[in-house]
C-alpha cells in the first residue's frame, strides 16, 4: 500500500478510536460516582482554542472574597484564581511559548536573559513550605455551623445564638505522620474548626481523644519527640509502634490514659466523618450578666463513631492511603454532607475548678458524661470541598487563643502553653507575621489592629498613627467597653502562691481513669486493645521497655495485663498500686446502637455473563439512600451499558463497607497468579480466586455480605452455605438490600466472631 494512503488510514483509525473513546468515556461519567477529577470532561486531543479557565467543580469552594483587613468584598471568590484565556508571565504578561527555554541556537546553551525560565524555575523551586511539626497530615472542608440558641444562659457569644449561620472551614488530621504519609495509621486525630465569627474568629482546635499524653505543655516536644521516627534511621514513619514512644509514656505515666484511646478504636477511625471531637481543655464561659461557667466541648458526629479493624486499617494504608481524603471529599461531592452537633459539659466555676473530685484544669481528665450530659447546642455541616489544597488546606493556620467574646480560656497549664505556641508555629510555617491575611485565614469581622509591615503584607493601611494614644489619626482606632462587644478580660482570681515548677498533686493520678475507660468497653473493643498493645509493644525491641509498659497495664487492669504478657511471651507483673472499680461510662463505648450509613461504599460484584437484571436498580436505590454503589466486575469499561468502577485486579474489599454478589464469576483471564499476585488466592469450585479473597476478607472484617440469585452459588462455592451471621440472601436485589441496610446501621457483624475477653 501506498505508505502516505497507509498513514491516513491509521490516523482516521486513531481518530475514530479517540471519538468514540471520547464517546464511551462522557457515557460512562455518571455524575453519581464521586471522584471526578475535573469540572468537564476532557477532551482526547489536546485543546487548541483560547478559552477562559474552567470553573470549579459543584463541589468546591474557596473562602469568601474579604479583603486583608476582614471587608466584604462582593467579589466572586474566583476573581482570586488565575484569569483570561492566554498564559502569562506572573505580571501579566501574554506569553507565547512556555515549552521551550531562550537557547543560543536550537542545540545551543541557555540564555541568562531568559525572563520566562528563571520565573518558572524559581518559583517551581520554592513552592514548598515547611510541613506542621505535628498534624501535618490532613484534609479540610468548608461548611457552616448554626447555633441553637441553647447556650445563651451561659455564654453571650453572638454565633451560638438562636439560628445564627456561621461560615466555617474544619481540618481533620493526624498527628505523627509527614505530610505525604498514610491515613490510617493508628494515631490521634486532630479536628479543628474555625469559625469566621463576626465578632472575630473563633478557632476550636480539638482532637478526636478526650484527654492528651501531657499535663504540661513544656512537655510537647518530649513526647512528639518520642512518638516521630528515631532520629537516627527515620523510620517508623506515622506509627506509635516503636521503643522511643513506649520507652516515654511508660516512664512518663500521665501519658497512658491518651494511650490506651490510641490502643482503642478510636486510634483507627473508619472516617473523619464518624469520629467525636473534644476541646480537651476546659474553657471559661461568660453570660450576658457576667457570671462564669466551666466547660468542655464536644463534637457528636450524627453518623455515629466507628472504626476499622487494624488489618483493614494496615491494608488501607498500602491500597489506598488518601482513604481518609478521599472519603471526606467523597462524601460531599456524592452530597452525603458531614454533620457534627457541638455540645457542652457545664460545670459551675467554683475556685477548686474542679467537679466531682475530677481536677478540671487536668487535660489527662475527662468528666464522663454520664455525670454531666453534652448539651447540645449548634450543628455543624461540611458541605463544599476546598477549591485548592495549598491555599486552603495547607495554609489555614489555627490558634486555640482565636477566641470572641463570651469564651476565655482557663489556668490548664497545657492551654496556657498552646495560646503561645500556635502563633509562633505560623512564623516559620507561613513565611512571616502576616498569615492572617492569607485568604483562609481572614477574619469576616473587621479588622482595625495597629500591627504594620511585615513580610507578605497586603493591607494598604492608611494614617500615619499606629501608635496609641494619638491625635494624628484623630485617635482612630479606639477601645471598645463591654456595650460595645469588646472581649473582655475576666477578672479571675489567682491565688497568691509562690513560683515553682511542679504540678498540683490533683494531678498524680494517673491510672484511675484508664482503668475506667478500660472497664467501660464491650468485649470486642477490649479484645482490640489487646491486640493493639500487644501489636505496638511487639514491634518494640527492648525487653525493658515492653516490661516497664506491662507494669503500666497491670496498673489498669489484670486480664489486660496478662493478654499481652502472653502475646509478648513475657511474664504479668503484680499491680503496684490499689486498683479501685469506678462505674463504667457507657458513652466511651463506640457500640452504641445505629446510625445512618450515609457516604458508605457499596462494592457489587458481578458477572457480565450471568443475569444482570436488578443490578441497575439497586445502583440508583444506593444513590438514593445516600449511599455510593461501586461496581465491581472481571474487567473495566462498562458492563450491560453501566460504568465498572473497580475491575477485580483493581479492586481489594477494603474499599467496601459492604459486598454485594450478584454474580457467579467464573475465573477471569488475567486471574493467573503470574498476572495478578490476587489470582494465586485459593478458591472454591469456577469461582474467580480476586472475589473468593474479597468475600474471605469481608467476612474476617465482620462486614455484611449480601447476595441473590448467582450471588448465593458464588458464596455457596466459596464456602459461606448457611445462615451464617451477618450474611443476607434472598431472591431479589431488593430484598437483599433493605436487610443489608438494617445491619450496616451497627456498622459491623458485632457477633460474628466470639470474644476470650469479658
Ligand atoms: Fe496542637 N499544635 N499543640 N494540640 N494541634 C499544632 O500548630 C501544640 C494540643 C492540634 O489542622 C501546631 O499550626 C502544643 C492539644 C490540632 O492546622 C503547633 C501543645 C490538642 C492541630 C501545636 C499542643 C491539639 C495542632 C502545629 C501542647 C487537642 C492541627 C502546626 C501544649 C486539643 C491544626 C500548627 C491544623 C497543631 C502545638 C497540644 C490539637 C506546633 C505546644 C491538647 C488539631 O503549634
Amino acid at each position: 500500500m501506498d505508505p502516505s494512503k497507509a498513514a491516513k488510514n491509521i490516523k482516521d483509525a486513531v481518530e475514530n478510536t479517540a471519538e468514540k473513546v471520547v464517546e464511551k468515556a462522557a457515557e460512562m461519567m455518571t455524575p453519581d460516582i464521586p471522584g471526578r477529577p475535573g469540572a468537564e470532561p476532557p477532551a482526547m486531543e489536546e485543546p487548541t482554542e483560547p478559552r477562559e479557565p474552567l470553573p470549579p467543580k459543584p463541589d468546591q469552594a474557596a473562602p469568601e472574597a474579604r479583603s486583608a483587613t476582614g471587608k466584604d468584598t462582593g467579589a466572586d471568590p474566583r476573581d482570586r484564581a488565575q484569569q483570561g484565556a492566554y498564559l502569562t508571565t506572573s505580571q501579566g504578561a501574554r506569553l507565547r511559548d512556555t515549552d521551550h527555554s531562550l537557547k543560543a541556537g536550537p542545540r545551543g546553551p541557555l540564555l541568562m536573559q531568559d525572563h520566562h525560565f528563571r520565573e518558572k524555575i524559581t518559583h517551581f523551586d520554592h513552592e514548598r513550605i515547611p510541613e506542621r511539626v505535628v498534624h501535618a497530615r490532613g484534609s479540610a472542608a468548608h461548611g457552616v455551623f448554626v447555633g441553637y440558641g441553647t447556650a445563651a444562659d451561659v455564654t453571650h457569644a453572638a454565633f451560638l445564638q438562636d439560628g445564627v449561620q456561621t461560615p466555617v472551614f474544619t481540618r481533620f488530621s493526624t498527628v505523627l505522620g509527614s505530610r505525604g504519609s498514610a491515613d490510617t495509621v493508628r494515631d490521634t486525630r486532630g479536628f479543628a474548626t474555625k469559625f469566621y465569627t463576626l465578632e472575630g474568629t473563633f478557632d476550636l482546635v480539638a482532637n478526636n481523644i478526650p484527654v492528651f499524653f501531657i499535663q504540661d505543655g513544656i512537655k510537647f516536644p518530649d513526647v512528639i519527640h518520642a512518638g516521630k521516627p528515631h532520629p537516627d534511621r527515620e523510620i517508623p514513619q506515622a506509627q506509635s509502634a516503636h521503643d522511643t514512644f513506649w520507652d516515654f509514656v511508660s516512664l512518663h505515666t500521665e501519658a497512658q490514659h491518651h494511650a490506651i484511646w490510641n490502643m482503642s478504636d478510636r486510634g483507627i477511625p473508619r472516617s473523619y466523618r464518624m469520629m467525636e471531637g473534644f476541646g480537651v481543655h476546659t474553657f471559661r464561659l461568660v453570660n450576658a450578666e457576667g457570671a462564669t461557667s466551666l466547660v468542655k466541648f464536644h463534637w457528636k458526629p450524627k453518623l455515629g463513631v466507628h472504626s476499622l479493624t487494624w488489618e483493614e486499617a494496615q491494608m488501607i494504608n498500602g491500597i489506598d492511603p488518601d482513604f481518609h481524603r478521599r472519603d471526606l471529599a467523597d462524601a460531599i461531592e456524592a452530597g452525603a454532607f458531614p454533620e457534627w452537633e457541638l455540645g457542652i459539659q457545664v460545670f459551675e466555676d467554683n475556685p477548686e475548678q474542679e467537679f466531682n473530685g475530677i481536677d478540671l484544669l487536668d487535660p489527662t481528665k475527662i468528666v464522663p458524661e454520664e455525670m454531666a450530659p453534652v448539651q447540645p447546642i449548634g450543628r455543624l455541616t461540611l458541605n463544599a470541598n476546598p477549591t485548592n489544597f495549598f491555599a486552603e488546606t495547607e495554609q489555614v493556620a489555627f490558634h486555640p487563643g482565636h477566641l470572641p467574646p463570651g469564651i476565655e480560656v482557663t489556668d490548664d497549664p497545657l492551654l496556657q502553653a498552646r495560646l503561645f505556641s500556635y502563633i509562633d508555629t505560623q512564623l516559620t510555617r507561613l513565611g512571616g507575621p502576616n498569615f492572617s491575611q492569607i485568604p483562609i485565614n481572614r477574619p469576616h469581622a473587621p479588622v482595625n489592629d495597629m500591627l504594620r509591615d511585615g513580610f507578605h503584607q497586603h493591607a494598604d493601611h492608611v494614617g500615619v498613627a499606629p501608635y496609641k494614644p494619638n491625635s494624628l489619626d484623630g485617635g482612630c482606632p479606639f477601645h471598645a467597653g463591654a456595650d460595645e462587644r469588646a472581649f473582655q478580660d475576666l477578672p479571675v482570681r489567682v491565688a497568691e502562691s509562690t513560683k515553682v515548677r511542679e504540678n498540683p498533686a490533683s494531678f498524680d493520678d494517673h491510672f484511675s481513669q484508664v482503668r475506667l475507660f478500660w472497664l467501660s468497653m464491650s468485649p470486642v473493643e477490649k479484645e482490640h486493645i489487646v491486640r493493639a498493645y500487644s501489636f505496638e509493644l511487639g514491634k518494640c525491641y527492648e525487653d525493658t521497655i515492653k516490661a516497664r509498659q506491662l507494669q503500666c497495664l497491670a496498673n489498669i487492669d489484670p486480664v489486660l495485663c496478662a493478654e499481652v504478657a502472653t502475646a509478648l511471651g513475657m511474664p504479668a507483673p503484680d499491680p503496684t498500686i490499689a486498683l479501685i472499680d469506678p462505674e463504667p461510662s457507657p458513652a466511651l463505648s463506640q457500640l452504641r446502637g445505629a446510625y445512618p450509613p450515609d457516604g458508605r461504599m457499596i462494592g457489587i460484584v458481578v458477572d457480565p455473563a450471568g443475569d444482570l437484571g436488578g443490578v441497575e436498580a439497586l445502583r440508583t436505590a444506593i444513590l438514593g439512600a445516600g449511599m455510593v454503589p461501586l461496581l465491581v466486575a472481571p474487567h473495566g469499561g462498562t458492563v450491560d451499558g453501566m460504568p465498572v468502577q473497580r475491575s477485580f485486579a483493581t479492586a481489594r474489599s477494603v474499599e467496601f463497607d459492604v459486598l454485594l454478589l450478584a454474580g457467579h464469576p467464573m475465573p477471569a483471564p488475567d486471574s493467573l497468579a503470574s498476572r495478578d499476585d490476587k489470582g494465586g488466592a485459593p478458591s472454591g469450585p469456577g469461582l474467580d480466586p480476586r472475589v473468593q479473597l474479597m468475600i474471605d476478607e469481608v467476612w474476617r472484617h465482620a462486614k455484611v455480605i449480601g447476595a441473590w440469585g448467582a450471588g448465593v452459588d458464588a458464596l455457596e462455592a466459596a464456602g459461606y452455605s448457611g445462615r451464617l451471621t451477618g450474611i443476607v440472601t434472598d431472591d431479589d436485589a431488593s430484598a437483599v438490600f433493605t436487610k443489608v441496610q438494617e445491619l450496616m446501621a451497627n456498622h459491623r457483624v458485632w457477633d460474628r466472631f466470639p470474644v476470650a475477653v469479658s
